[in-house]
């Protein structure tokens, strides 16, 4: 039996189905006693440094945890759960951690994205159990924008390469704690799980060919997920956002199915987006959150689920906030929520005031979760513009010109599935959401929509020139070039497509072989 710390912060539920894909039994701490009474303790941190810390005094868990790791009883940390170990954090001033390992955890401070997100190798420092098995070439996944500075190198038992090299784990006799998701790094992760599990296993040391470890582009499959006029759920594919055909909302498959597939094909991330969010409430809308349970039980990359992500007054008057809704999709599975036409709303206001309010979606859910669990999901179209000074939103020259010659454009974000234009451009949503605490951007784009014409790579080079946060180009792709020129031609750190992968027009497996070689991937 595994003694499981969840403290109600975000999703451990993939670790628990990782751990039990594996046949062992979980039981969740409930009490102090409960730690001090475990063989073997898995705590997988999720959120923000503050609030984890918080939690665990209000639990009266910090004694008890400090007396089972000095018990040197079989201990895995996973992301917080390594991060807590140490005496503070950058990310929470003033709050102490654990103190079981001297030194801190600091902010990244480079000239690449903030959050590392992805999937990234490990230099081997030690020998460890955990590692048999491994051929030492693997890649995990990463998702996080604070490290930690151990005062003593002799606990390093990984580093991995980000612009600088960081610690990716740390090991002192049992216990171990990784800065990458296990439960979240396909079957080189679950090999992880299984060897912690099995203290028996003897330690080994893969050796890597390369000397440093370079973070991968991802290839996400995105699932535009909503029901039929007959009620069914079931992933449908727009053209430029319309999804209907001949009259009928197209049908191309059950959601938990699917991503099962591209889970089985090598996709590095799976994205749900439940398009009729904005009308239908997810909160009412049961079926989203049970596909996400299902998906999670054997789906071991991360999941993103988009759609309704606000807050609501109900029919009886009861009002959620948008904290809950993300919270429940956390519960359900999710890794990450990413919010549509809420951002829109809340940038246009703040342009207005010029202030934060604290209590935004944005700000609410990336202070509890932490901001690489907020992406945000742009729906822009390109609008045609005679001069660079022609609007006052922020133009770019383009080499595409448009119906009357024009060599400038705009690109204005849409609110309700692309149904609604505002006065707003996609540039600027991302430089606010970025402020408010998003931590990723998904770059949809309603001009490439199922079109197979290629990314839009002015899109993708003006957003991700703005901001310094990752950006997952979308819309468009129609072939494995297309993934290429993206790569290549852009600072986008993913690239996600859909229709050609529900029609296996081109299956996962093949972008990436012909990426290999060519652009860091997972293979
Ligand atoms: O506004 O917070 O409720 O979220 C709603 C979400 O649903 C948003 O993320 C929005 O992008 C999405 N959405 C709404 N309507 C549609 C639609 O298609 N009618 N889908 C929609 C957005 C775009 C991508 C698509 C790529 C790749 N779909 O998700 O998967 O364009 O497609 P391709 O490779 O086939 O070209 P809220």
């Amino acid at each position: 039996m595994i003694a499981f710390l969840d403290y109600g912060a975000g999703n451990v539920r993939s670790v628990i189905n990782g751990i039990e894909s594996l046949g062992e039994k979980v039981k969740i701490v409930e009490t102090a006693e409960d730690i001090l009474s475990a063989e073997k303790l898995v705590f997988p941190g999720v959120g923000a440094f503050g609030s984890m810390m918080q939690i665990l005094n209000e639990k009266k868990y910090v004694g008890p945890l400090k007396s089972y790791l000095q018990s040197g009883r079989p201990f895995l940390g996973i992301c917080l759960g390594l991060q807590a170990l140490f005496e503070g954090s950058e990310e929470a001033p003033g709050v102490k951690g654990l103190g079981f390992i001297p030194g801190m955890v600091r902010r990244f401070d480079i000239n690449l994205s903030v959050p590392h997100i992805g999937w990234n190798g490990l230099n081997f420092m030690q020998p460890s159990r955990i590692f048999t098995g491994l051929r030492g070439d693997e890649k995990f996944y990463f998702v996080h924008s604070y490290h930690v500075v151990p005062t003593d190198g002799g606990v390093v038992l990984t580093t991995t390469d980000y612009e600088r090299e960081f610690v990716s784990s740390i090991q002192i006799g049992n216990i171990i704690a990784t800065q990458f998701h296990p439960e979240k790094s396909g079957n080189a992760g679950l090999r992880i799980l299984k060897n912690f599990l099995h203290t028996s296993v003897e330690q080994a040391m893969p050796v890597r060919g390369s000397k440093s470890t370079r973070l991968a582009k991802r290839i996400i499959a995105c699932l535009d997920v909503r029901a039929t006029d007959q009620g069914d759920l079931v992933v449908t594919k727009g053209d430029q956002y319309d999804v209907r055909e001949k009259g009928a909302v197209r049908n191309l498959g059950k959601p938990v199915e699917l991503a099962r597939r591209y889970y089985q094909e090598g996709a590095d991330e799976i994205t749900f987006l439940n398009i009729t969010g904005f009308r239908d409430f997810p909160l009412e809308d049961m079926p989203m959150l049970e596909v996400l349970r299902q998906t999670s039980e054997n789906v071991f990359v991360p999941l993103t689920i988009g759609g309704g992500i606000r807050d609501y007054i109900d029919m009886n008057g009861r009002e959620y906030r948008a904290l809950e809704v993300a919270s429940e999709y956390f519960r359900s599975g999710a890794d990450k929520v990413s919010i549509g036409s809420d951002a829109v709303l809340i940038v246009e206001e703040y342009l207005k005031t010029g202030r934060k309010t604290g209590w935004s979606s944005i700000e609410e859910i990336s202070r509890v979760y932490g901001n690489q669990a907020v992406v945000i999901s742009i729906d822009p179209k390109r609008v045609y513009v005679q001069s660079a000074d022609a609007v006052r939103h922020q133009v770019i020259k383009t080499a595409i010109p448009g119906p009357n010659g024009e060599r400038y454009c705009w690109y204005q974000v849409t609110i309700k599935g692309g149904r609604e234009g505002r006065d707003l451009d996609a540039i600027t949503l991302a430089q606010v959401c970025e402020q408010l605490g998003a931590g990723e951007i998904l770059l949809n784009c309603i001009d490439r929509d199922g079109t197979n014409l290629g990314f839009d790579l002015e899109l993708v080079n003006a957003v991700s020139d703005g901001v310094s946060i990752p950006v997952i180009a979308s819309s468009g792709a129609g072939n494995a070039e297309h993934f290429y020129e993206v790569f290549t031609g852009t600072e986008a750190e993913s690239a996600l497509a859909a229709g050609i992968f529900h029609r296996r027009e081109v299956p996962i497996g093949d972008v990436k072989s012909y990426l290999k070689d060519k652009v860091e991937v997972r293979l």
